[in-house]
């Protein structure tokens, strides 16, 4: 009964990727398979990666607490909800479109949360530049989906999100099971100097990531994306500080160009004739160098 009893103040984590690898079809295969281009492969596993794999993470086993992952596909798919009771809990399949599919976790019945649900967006084409480069024309820098012979010599796409699942306050005995199964650390810097997952926040991982090779997570990544974070932070704020100062001068314009319109007279017809526009008048009268104006002014408010 004790183990039933939940550990106050004790979070525990156990980080996972989930995400996709497609490649394209061979000719022969898209003759053979209508109208499907790749073949792809959705997955949820540990964030490592094994040495000397070409599979992205997977180097521990999730057996031991998650007990079902499930994949909800596009409805296009013949039985689209997909469960994985084992690992590796990964669905692979051909087709012809990228979509988003729903990614439910179900943990072992004694840890009795709650599942978690992700959303990823199977992608399928490679990643190409379609936001604006700091420096850089706005433009595509190359089609967004290529010839599927372009594609393949590419090689294969991935798209895989680090996450950690979080366990706050969690069951006594659920509490030893993820401790009597700690995680392979990351690698500090990446082993076989592969690139790092591409993300659009940070452009220089494309550059990497289309010289080729499996990507592979690294706890430096993690170093990097703050480093990035603190870099974003004081541009933002140099950006906030240089606007409120462009703020500042064209409320001071504002300000300057509503007197004059007073002066002026043509603020609205009805002040042409009012008290403002008289004062208006001798406020004029004291600006040097402007008398032709004082005379219009004065014609107007009398
Ligand atoms: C698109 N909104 O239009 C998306 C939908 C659906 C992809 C993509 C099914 C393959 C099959 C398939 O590839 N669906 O017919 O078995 O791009």
């Amino acid at each position: 009964m004790a183990d039933r009893v939940r550990v106050r103040g004790v979070t525990i984590h156990r980080p996972i990727i989930y995400g996709n690898t497609a490649t394209v079809l061979s000719p022969a295969e898209r003759e053979l398979s209508r109208d499907h281009t790749h073949r792809w492969t959705v997955a949820v596993r540990s964030a490592p990666s094994a040495p000397d794999s070409d599979i992205v993470g997977g180097a521990d086993d999730l057996g031991y607490f998650i007990k079902r992952v499930t994949f909800k596909l596009h409805d296009t798919y013949p039985n689209p909800t997909r469960n994985i009771d084992k690992p590796p809990f990964e669905v692979s399949e051909t087709g012809w479109g990228e979509f988003e599919i729903q990614i439910r976790i179900t943990y072992v019945a004694e840890s009795g949360e709650k599942a978690t649900t992700l959303y990823h967006h199977l992608k399928l084409h490679p990643w190409s530049i379609t936001f604006p480069l700091p420096n850089a024309p706005a433009v595509p820098v190359e089609p967004e989906i290529p010839s599927p012979e372009n594609a393949a010599k590419l090689g294969p796409v991935h798209s895989w999100q680090y996450d950690e699942i979080v366990f706050t306050d969690p069951f006594q005995n659920f509490l030893n099971l993820l401790t009597s199964h700690p995680p392979m650390p990351l690698p500090k810097t990446s082993l076989n100097k592969k690139p790092v997952p591409f993300h659009s926040s940070n452009p220089a991982s494309l550059e990497a990531s289309l010289k080729g090779g499996v990507p592979e997570f690294t706890s430096a990544m993690e170093k990097d994306e703050a480093d990035r974070l603190e870099e974003a932070k004081g541009k933002i704020i140099k950006e906030q500080e240089k606007w409120r100062i462009v703020l500042m001068e064209k409320e001071k314009e504002l300000e300057r160009l509503q007197k004059l319109l007073i002066i002026e007279g043509v603020i609205l017809p009805n002040v042409r004739i009012s008290v403002s526009t008289r004062k208006a008048t001798v406020l004029r009268t004291s600006v040097p160098g402007r008398p032709s104006e004082t005379t219009a002014i004065s014609s107007v408010g009398g």
